[in-house]
């Protein structure tokens, strides 16, 4: 076994679940130079966060996740809260000198998510790293696009072609949760898909989004709050954008909560000048692959992306024997134990949060003022 590194993690619902898998399993499957020891779990309700600890193997408890945060035992702490506390547990484990993984987006505004890059690379001076948790990036499928782009293999990229459907507030009467309420959420549908949108499409095509002119709609503006009486969304329900890349390329995005039918239907098509890629999260392992330099045989391909010397495909099961949502939570924390052992700043940065947070605040800008033409300011 390599040597250990103690995780504290904060939350315990789908997030802690997810991260808490990958932690207990990356040493199992990839070669990391460092082992994760589940030191402990952060969680404000006593009897729910042992539950949680016991049921998904942390050593130990903590309600207050500054003590967590303090624990000799604990040299990185991962995030897995509601975006409001994103900021104020990340800054705190930093400057105790702790590795941090935060969940995404990264801030619930621009001027969190700047303070948080600034004493992120403020800490990379002291050799310690953060990571923001795009965990999509992490799809093998994804990774092999973004490497195909890198090649040249799709020519220089004209279209990009992003939505993230979900349809689980479809129903009007589906209850009230923190996701609707902007002061835990930051904003709705459009920070928690569209952000993972935005950053896909970045890092699959190398470029970088300049301006956006958006829309976004709450088609339901109360909900059962559980209690017999009603409560106020104070979130987008969805968000549609046209935008601009550094390269030239053209984006369009939509997000959205209410695409009846949707579960998680993350897809992303890039249209080339030599050819196009596309995606879909219900389809992960699979890539679609069009090349006009096939000549007159050509048409879409489905590659079926499990082979072992596609990316992270290696450490699991032979072709065709395939992989899940978990397991780009497992390619995360792999990337980050070897970025910290190699002292190399891993990717996506907090720097590359602020860049998705910049495009997010655009977006509701736009939105605000009748779909202007939003530009994004310090986009490289
Ligand atoms: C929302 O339903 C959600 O859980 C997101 O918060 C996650 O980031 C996404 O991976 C799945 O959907």
């Amino acid at each position: 076994m390599t040597e250990e590194i103690g995780v504290g993690m904060v939350g315990h619902a789908f997030m802690g679940a997810v991260h808490s898998h990958a932690w207990r399993s990356v040493h199992r499957f990839f070669d990391v130079p460092l082992t994760p020891r589940l030191a402990a779990l952060g969680g404000r309700d006593a009897v729910r966060a042992k539950e949680a600890a016991d049921k998904y193997g942390w050593a130990a408890v903590e309600t207050d996740w500054r003590a967590l945060v303090a624990r000799d035992d604990v040299q990185l702490v991962d995030v897995c809260t509601p975006g409001d506390t994103h900021a104020e547990i990340a800054l705190a484990a930093l400057a105790a000198g702790k590795h941090v993984l935060c969940e995404k987006p990264l801030a619930n505004s621009v001027a969190e998510a700047e303070e948080m890059a600034a004493a992120a690379s403020a800490a990379a001076e002291r050799g310690v790293r953060s990571m923001v948790a795009f965990n999509y990036r992490r799809v093998p499928a994804l990774a092999l696009a973004r490497r195909l782009v890198a090649e040249g293999r799709i020519g220089d990229v004209r279209h990009v072609r992003a939505v993230y459907l979900q349809d689980w507030l479809s129903d009007p009467e589906s209850p009230m949760t923190w996701r609707l309420r902007r002061e835990k959420a930051g904003s709705g549908a459009l920070g928690d898909l569209g952000a993972h949108i935005v950053d896909a499409a970045q890092f699959v095509t190398g470029g970088l989004i300049t301006g956006v002119s958006a829309t976004t709609e709450t088609f339901v503006e109360e909900r059962p709050d559980g209690a017999g009486g009603r409560d106020q969304v104070t979130v987008d329900d969805a968000a549609v954008f046209l935008a601009r890349f550094d390269s030239g390329a053209l984006g369009t995005f939509e997000a959205t909560r209410f695409a009846l039918g949707r579960k998680n239907a993350m897809r992303l098509e890039v249209n080339g000048s030599r050819g196009s890629l596309a995606f879909d999260f219900e389809s992960m392992n699979e890539l679609s692959v069009f090349s006009a330099d096939d000549g007159p045989e050509s048409g879409f391909r489905r590659v079926l992306v499990t082979e072992a010397d596609h990316p992270y495909v290696g450490a699991w099961w032979p072709p065709g024997h395939l992989l899940g949502y978990e397991h780009t939570f497992t390619h995360e924390v792999a990337d980050l134990l070897t970025a910290i052992s190699e002292g190399v700043d891993p990717a996506p940065s907090f720097a590359d949060g602020l860049r998705v947070q910049r495009v997010l605040a655009a977006v509701e800008d736009s939105a605000g003022h009748e779909s202007a033409w939003t530009t994004i300011g310090d986009t490289r």
